[in-house]
């Protein structure tokens, strides 16, 4: 059990960080006590933004004497209120925020070390200023922190050739429950001591410690890319589009991302500007990018070829391939504004799925019969990286519903039809987003007692005192469960 923090504590810490990084101001506070989302809201006794990490060590040597629960958080864009602390107020929100200078960026190791509160977008802007690129990108890009995207091992629309946030992880430095620092930041590229404590802590929703900084692998710039829009008419189309260009472009197609109908209408009507790429009607948009190093050929020229092919043999039905980059940014926004898009419209219960690639276009079409059927008037609205097995299959309320009071009454209902549903497929109900807050319950409910029983045997190990992000991630026992 952990505790409110007391006078004492609060006013060591206050000492500690000086005026920049030590707040109990409620109008400080407020931007950060509700997710992006606006879905959760947590209260919290003070915002401590340290400045280094033996800041943040001293503040979690004094958490864990004192029993107080920490919250890390870094650009609070999590899916799952995955930093939001607790409603009950006794939490202290640690912001990794002030944390954010690139240490080094190397060309000849092709290594960036970034802080934790490091924006990704810096990140990119660092790696393309030596002419190496940091190949993880996502919409939220201009607020996401490299301490966040490594503790929930994010994703985003380049894991078709990169991987998640897993594979470009190299090093890391976290400070751990008992106030050490692991420093392990260098960036080896082979390394077999045992246990691989940089890959437990990658993923961990910051309940093993927090993380302070990052080496992160770098790759040489693009030199040329190649975006194309396709409208086609079935997800498994689309799969067999993904498979050929692999097929007749190697290793050039790094984005596969689709769309139904729906969801590029959404962002037609939400966001100004966006327009529609191609002139008919098609029931599956797919957004392609295919990149090149300098000196190599032109994607552009081996995706038209495929594209023409396809064309041809009727796979899809229209195309058209960005002839600038201004033209290939607007058909990314097309992408990238989808949550936004959906956010606007209304209230919708989200989810982040995965199951086999080879699954997804059943899963697809017979994921939103069901969902439709049972809870009628529904409106299933799949999205995203098709190519990895992951969509983000979200309900929306039925039109001219209350939705706010429709997700109250029926939210729980449907998240857990689509988790029983992706579950009974092998798959998994948090490809990309996390746990958090909102998935802790049917995780609980879904996972193998094997999976839970590591999970919490490791968390007790390394947080005994249960002070790092409570709440999140880990499900606690429930009641009857323990004496099994
Ligand atoms: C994306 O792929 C993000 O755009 C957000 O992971 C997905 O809003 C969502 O459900
Ligand atoms: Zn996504």
């Amino acid at each position: 059990m952990t505790c409110a923090p007391d006078a004492t504590l609060l006013a060591r810490l206050a000492r500690l960080l000086g005026p920049k990084g030590f707040t109990v101001d409620p109008q400080a506070l407020a931007p950060w006590l509700t997710d992006w989302r606006g879905r959760a809201t947590g209260a919290a006794a003070a915002l401590l933004s340290p400045a280094s990490t033996e800041e943040v060590a001293a503040i979690v040597r004094l958490a864990a004497a004192h029993r107080v629960a920490l919250v890390p958080q870094g650009g609070n864009s999590s899916m799952v209120a995955g930093a939001t602390p607790p409603p009950d107020g006794v939490a202290l929100l640690l912001s990794l925020r002030r944390m954010n200078a690139i240490r080094s960026v190397s060309a000849d190791d092709n290594v960036a070390v970034a802080e934790a509160g490091v924006v990704l977008a810096d990140l990119h802007a660092a790696a393309a200023g030596i002419g190496r690129r940091f190949p993880l990108s996502l919409a939220a890009k201009g607020s996401a922190t490299i301490g966040g995207l490594v503790s929930t091992n994010a994703g985003g629309t380049q894991v078709l050739r990169f991987g998640t946030m897993r594979s470009l992880v190299l090093g890391i430095e976290a400070v751990l429950p008992s106030g050490d620092v692991f420093d392990g930041l260098s960036a080896l590229r082979k390394d077999n001591r045992g246990y691989d404590l940089r890959q437990l802590l990658v993923g961990a929703e910051g309940t093993l410690g927090i993380v302070t900084a990052a080496s992160l692998r770098l790759y040489p710039a693009v030199g040329a890319r190649a975006v194309a829009w396709v409208g086609l008419a079935t997800p498994s189309d689309a799969l067999t589009l993904l498979r050929r260009l692999e097929a007749t472009t190697g290793e050039a197609v790094e984005s596969f991302e689709i769309l139904p109908a729906e969801g590029l209408a959404l962002v037609l009507r939400h966001i100004p500007g966006t327009r529609a790429p191609l002139a008919g009607d098609h029931l599956w948009h797919v957004l392609i990018e295919a990149t090149a190093p300098a000196g190599a050929a032109d994607p552009a020229l081996a995706l038209t070829d495929a594209l023409g092919a396809a064309a041809g043999d009727g796979l899809i039905e229209d195309a058209v391939i960005a002839a600038n980059e201004t033209q290939a940014e607007a058909l990314w926004r097309l992408r990238e504004s989808m949550s936004e898009a959906e956010r606007i419209d209304g209230m919708a219960a989200k989810h982040d799925v995965s199951v086999t690639v080879s699954q997804m276009p059943r899963f697809l079409e017979e994921g939103k019969a069901a969902v439709e059927a049972r809870f009628p008037g529904t409106r299933v609205l799949a999205f995203g990286h098709l190519g990895d097995g992951n969509v983000h299959f979200n309900v929306r309320a039925p039109a001219g519903a209350d939705d706010r009071a429709w997700f109250a009454a029926e939210g729980k209902a449907v998240s857990s039809f689509v988790h029983d549903d992706v579950t009974a497929r092998g798959g998994s109900l948090s490809a990309e987003h996390g746990i958090g807050q909102f998935k802790l319950a049917d995780f609980a409910r879904t996972a193998a007692p094997a999976r839970l029983a590591a999970l919490r045997a490791i968390k007790g190990a390394l947080d005994p005192l249960g002070i790092m992000n409570p709440g999140k991630l880990v499900p606690p026992v429930a009641p009857g469960e323990a004496s099994q």
